[in-house]
């Protein structure tokens, strides 16, 4: 084993980890030190040199699936740092964690249930045994009974309590009950029905709930609660105050029935709600809330497009599935795309990723993004309770250009720090208007080349930039981008789309010998947040014993809430 090469590694030492294991590392692989040794061969080559050396380099490293164009030729990498990280691949077991995550094998093992959310998109006769029962015809009638209420409101069947056609759908839930519906909604919004108000309801904050049902006809609106649990604080303080607000404006307990519905997998704490189980659509524990949106979470997507839409995202998931089940690893999207993060992250130091899709209706994709991965891959620990010898999940963040240009992207061209890049693009708009959609793509293009290939002293000198300037307009380019690029943003491409980051995450956990799938850390702050609920509602409570920093700040608030009283 070569302990020198290590040295050279922007090597993991954070403080918060806890002890390292004597069990050898990832780092001490012998396919990672092969990575390390290529690393200090090519750290500091130039993707103009890359470029310049191979001339068919654009139209070589790229792959296609599923509808999107995938080029990552712009990355800091050769054909030598592909195999290597394949070999990485294969190493760490890829292929059989893939495999075992596809036949719904426990993959999530601190929680001890698989990780299915891919049969969530199989076709009606594809097979799928979870703990003896084939969950394949369980999920098509859920899709069935989506599509027949989803058609019923749409069509005006469906009634209010008062009689009258529902026009505001009103979704209530957090994190993957929320994040995913509210990115497809925004996504598909091309294929909405107009004229139905769709609304979200996620932060305990009461201004969440107040201002979405603001000026609403009660008799006219339709709640949804989506909570896997249902025993979610957040999720349920915002339903009990949408039924009460429906209640004040309908003065009948009669009009629940008619005005809320359920998604969750316990029927009995829906029943307790006050909402009637045949109007609860189901899921199941094997599907992670991050990775539910193609479930019956994404009810509202489904009212709001239509089943046959969102059976045509269903189906760009699933294309996105088999090619990632079945591609060779080397022509293999989501694989390509998670390694060279793996690359991006722990060889060449980039922390960070930006996310940036070139689409308006692609805005919460970023914030989408957010949960998938760092709540996936925000771990510090591996499957087997080990420190982590790497740094895991780069922090994910975005916006949409040109956007982002006009704000951000000034750290991104000569900023101190490497930041690696998404850039997503669609060939047509949805909504065309004259030759505006080419200067957005141009600008894509135009970011990408720019950051891969900057602007040296030379150049600026030969165009007469005063000398005095050349140094602050130096762009020393170099940065690693994909591009994304498809037809037009689709049901099926957004399927597609976001099955391609699931599994590159998933490729990036096993890297790691990471659970991606459950999320522990999660809970502390939920569990004193209870506690300091309850010790701010005993207004003679016992003193505080909480450090001396969140004491002064529970006085403070307490004193501010006497004053105003
Ligand atoms: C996602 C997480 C988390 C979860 C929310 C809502 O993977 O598990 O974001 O989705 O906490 O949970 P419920 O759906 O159970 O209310």
């Amino acid at each position: 084993m070569k302990r020198t090469a290590q040295s050279k590694l922007p090597r993991f030492s954070s403080p918060l980890a806890p002890p390292p294991s004597s069990t050898p590392a990832l780092v001490e692989r012998p396919a990672w030190q092969a990575l390390v040794d290529h690393h200090r061969n090519i750290g500091t080559r130039h993707l103009r040199e890359f470029f310049a050396d191979d001339p068919q380099r654009g139209e070589r490293l790229q792959v296609d699936a599923a509808g999107l164009y995938f080029d990552y030729s712009k990355n800091r990498v050769t054909d030598d740092t592909l195999a290597l990280l394949v070999d990485l691949a294969e190493h760490c077991g890829l292929r059989e964690r893939r495999d075992a995550m596809f036949r719904g094998e426990s993959v999530n093992a601190t929680e001890k249930r698989a990780a299915l959310h891919t049969a969530l998109r199989a076709p009606a006769d594809a097979s799928i045994v979870v703990d003896g029962v084939n969950v394949v015809p369980e999920v098509h009638a859920v899709l069935e009974r989506m599509a027949n209420f989803a058609e019923r409101v749409r069509s005006g069947e469906w009634r209010g309590h008062t009689g009258k056609v529902i026009r505001n759908v009103i979704n209530i839930g957090i994190g993957g009950s929320d994040l995913g519906p509210v990115m497809a909604c925004e996504a598909l919004r091309h294929y909405g029905k107009s004229g139905l108000h769709l609304g979200f309801v996620s932060n305990l904050d009461p201004t969440d709930v107040v201002e979405a049902t603001r000026g609403l006809d009660a008799a006219e609106t339709l709640f949804i609660v989506c909570s896997k649990s249902f025993r979610t604080l957040d999720t349920l303080t915002n339903a009990h105050a949408a039924r009460a607000w429906s209640l004040a404006q309908l003065g009948d307990e009669r009009a629940i029935a008619s005005h809320f519905v359920a998604v969750s997998t316990n029927t009995e704490a829906v029943a307790a709600f006050g909402i009637d189980p045949a109007h609860m659509f189901a899921l199941w524990d094997w599907v992670g809330g991050r990775y539910s949106m193609d479930s019956a979470i994404g009810l509202i997507t489904m009212i709001a497009v239509g089943p046959e839409h969102f059976r045509a995202m269903l189906a760009g998931f699933r294309a996105m599935d088999m090619h990632f089940h079945s591609a060779p690893l080397a022509r293999n999207m989501p694989v390509l795309m998670g390694l060279l993060a793996i690359w991006n992250n722990n060889f060449l130091g980039a922390q960070t990723l930006a996310v940036l899709p070139y689409n308006q209706d692609l805005k919460r994709f970023p914030a989408y993004l957010q949960q998938l991965t760092m709540e996936s891959n925000g771990k510090h620990v591996t499957a087997s309770s080990q420190a982590v010898s790497t740094p895991t999940s780069p922090i994910v963040w975005g916006d949409t250009g040109t956007n982002g240009q006009h704000s951000f992207f000034q750290l991104l061209h000569q900023g101190t720090r490497l930041v690696a890049c998404d850039f997503i693009g669609f060939s047509h708009s949805q909504n065309p208007l004259g030759d505006q959609h080419d200067l957005l793509m141009a600008n894509l293009f135009a970011q990408s080349e720019a950051l891969a290939f900057g602007k040296t002293a030379q150049a600026l000198m030969a165009e007469g930039v005063d000398e005095t300037q050349v140094a602050q307009r130096v762009c020393r380019g170099n940065r690693p981008t994909n591009t994304l690029l498809a037809d037009r943003l689709t049901p099926h491409t957004l399927g597609a789309l976001v099955a391609l980051y699931e599994h590159s995450v998933f490729t990036q956990g096993v890297i790691w010998n990471i659970d991606s799938f459950d999320q522990w850390g999660v809970e502390l702050g939920k569990r004193l947040a209870q506690r300091i609920a309850t010790e701010l509602a005993d207004t003679g409570h016992a003193p505080l014993t909480h450090d001396s920093s969140t004491n002064a700040l529970m006085r403070r608030y307490e004193q501010h809430r006497k004053e105003s009283s």
